[in-house]
């Protein structure tokens, strides 16, 4: 059975994406050239207003132009979040060029492997970030130019790298040579992401797929979500408050809709307790749009009570599994939320494929398809389409889904079939009234706090250490973070330790994907005749512990 969108399709406008924004952005600051449209939340006498943003993202286009970056090159973000984020995304987009976010949190080993594969011209960066920025480029012939932002205004940049205040400050050039775009195939964004299976690969986001997903969710919110929160909701009035990371799809699109309607953004570079509950406190936040370790922070948390969160109307949480009891929870301590929703999505689709309906009472739910989607959910063992409240392998299809992985056709081809339909690597079903009920996962990947790690990264980098024979990494469940990774490791060298294991992870990557879920040694790794390792049996080998 196909399941069609409840709501109706949206007209997909013909238009670069960056021109959507930047429309959008030219309006707000028309109508008021004061108007601020992003507040630093760590430091708030920092802010730009939206005509600044508006006038910076040209002279970003022309610096990039004056250093021949042009129509298809790819230039790395790496960055918290931040306005100059913004600015450079909608200047290098300008030019025809695709962004690629790479967290600042990544080690210089993943750093490299994602400039490396993208072939990135240009990177962004900031100063305390520059090291290990450096380290990764100096192995990256693509690179070009590095731009960083100063944190501290005395801290000296080296010569060879450029200045991100002396390039705000280029004379925008308005006779620059015009960019044809091929809307269907140009990329515009290129977040990184390991799909169903294996590591990071680059998800090709093309102008058509972003400006699909910003008019299917825009619809979505402006004409089922918010008339039921309140029926006079308006964008102008509201703060937003954006701490989710602008590399990953979840947090970029939350900074897109701030800019495109006019909300004031806060900006947290991270998520921090008293900046987070400060703000809300302090600018009566109506809206939070969050991952479930931040529900369980709401929920659970002492320090919570010491804040004035009572303006929070509407919590809407997505990018891994939040559970009934936990929003029952949420609800029970802060009787005030009107309703706490969830949305579920993938890279792949260009963010999500089931959005929030307000349900005010029955949690658990991830949402209902959205406008211009369909849906199948497809047995895993026979490939039958399954009914209404038959659990199976869930497949998309709709005008945002990716163009495919980057430079890997075989990738595309398993996750992307024939027939256009995006295999998730998840399982659910969708009840009798049209609700998404997301029940497992078939795929290898583990969420940590909302955060991708790919387990076959983890047993690469495992496997390239001499006292370790064979690895094999799975996610156990844990109450804080969701999941966490653990490694199941067959030694070459017997006076290897867990620590050492642990420690060599830390070294390599960043916090979130270290082996905080453990490390133990097995004498052999279950694996299927083809070699494919069981994590299934792992999986039950812990639960049955
Ligand atoms: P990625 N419940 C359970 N699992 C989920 C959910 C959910 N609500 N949402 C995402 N996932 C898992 O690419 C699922 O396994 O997310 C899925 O295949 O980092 C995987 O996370 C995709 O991981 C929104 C806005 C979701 C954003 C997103 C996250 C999209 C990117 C819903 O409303």
């Amino acid at each position: 059975m196909v399941v069609k969108s409840d709501f109706p399709d949206v007209p997909i406008p013909n238009s670069p994406f960056y021109q959507v924004i930047l429309d959008a952005v030219w309006s707000h600051a028309s109508l008021n050239p004061n108007r601020i449209a992003v507040i630093d939340g760590e430091n708030e006498s920092r802010t730009i207003t939206f005509r600044e943003i508006f006038f910076q993202s040209q002279s970003v286009a022309t610096f990039l132009h004056s250093h021949g970056f042009g129509h298809g090159d790819v230039a790395a973000v790496t960055l918290p979040n931040c306005w100059e984020y913004s600015v450079f995304f909608l200047g290098a987009a300008m030019r025809g060029g695709v962004v690629s976010g790479a967290s600042p949190m990544f080690t210089d080993y993943e750093l490299e492997r994602q400039f490396n594969d993208c072939k990135c011209k240009v990177v962004f960066t900031i100063d305390t970030a520059l090291a290990k920025v450096r380290v990764a480029a100096a192995k990256c012939p693509s690179i070009k130019v590095i731009i960083a932002l100063k944190s501290d205004p005395k801290r000296q940049l080296p010569l060879d790298v450029a200045n991100w205040d002396d390039m705000i400050r280029t004379q925008p050039d308005c006779h620059l040579p015009e960019v044809h775009h091929d809307l269907k195939n140009d990329l515009q964004l290129l977040p990184y992401s390991s799909g169903t299976t294996g590591a990071p690969k680059g998800v090709m986001l093309t102008h058509y797929n972003l400006v699909a997903m910003h008019s299917i969710f825009s619809s979505h919110s402006q004409n089922i979500m918010l008339p039921q929160i309140d029926p006079n909701w308006q964008w102008d009035k509201e703060v937003q408050l954006l701490f989710l990371p602008y590399s990953h799809i979840y947090g970029f699109f939350l900074m897109v809709n701030a800019l495109v309607r006019g909300a004031t953004a806060v900006v947290l570079r991270h998520f921090d307790a008293h900046n987070y509950l400060n703000a809300i406190q302090k600018y009566r936040v109506r809206m939070l749009n969050l991952v479930p370790p931040i529900l369980v922070f709401l929920a659970k948390h002492p320090i919570v009570s010491k804040y004035d969160i009572s303006s929070v109307e509407f919590i809407m949480s997505g990018a891994a599994p939040a559970g009934k009891d936990l929003c029952e929870e949420l609800k029970a301590r802060h009787p005030h939320v009107k309703a706490i929703t969830q949305g579920y999505g993938m890279t792949e689709m260009g963010m999500a494929s089931h959005l929030p309906v307000i349900e005010f009472t029955r949690f658990g739910n991830a949402g209902k398809l959205a406008s211009n989607y369909e849906a199948k959910v497809v047995d895993v063992a026979t490939g039958k389409e399954c009914g209404r409240n038959e659990k199976g392998e869930l497949w998309v299809r709709s005008p945002s889904v990716m163009k495919g992985y980057l430079n890997r056709k075989e990738a595309t081809e398993e996750t992307i079939d024939a027939d256009g339909w995006l295999h998730t690597g998840d399982i659910g079903y969708h009840d009798d009234e049209g609700y998404l009920f997301i029940v497992d996962r078939l795929k290898e990947l583990i969420k940590v706090r909302g955060f991708q790690v790919p387990p076959a990264e983890l047993e690469d980098l495992l496997l390239s250490h001499p006292g370790v024979q064979d690895a094999a990494v799975i996610g156990v469940p844990d109450q804080q973070a969701g999941e966490l990774p653990r490694a199941f490791i067959v030694r070459r060298d017997e006076s290897l330790t867990e620590t050492d294991v642990a420690e060599y992870v830390k070294s390599k990557v960043s916090y979130y994907k270290q082996l905080k879920g453990g490390v133990e040694f097995l004498k052999e790794i279950p694996k299927s005749p083809s070699g494919k390792i069981l994590r299934r049996f792992l999986r039950d080998r812990m639960e049955a512990n």
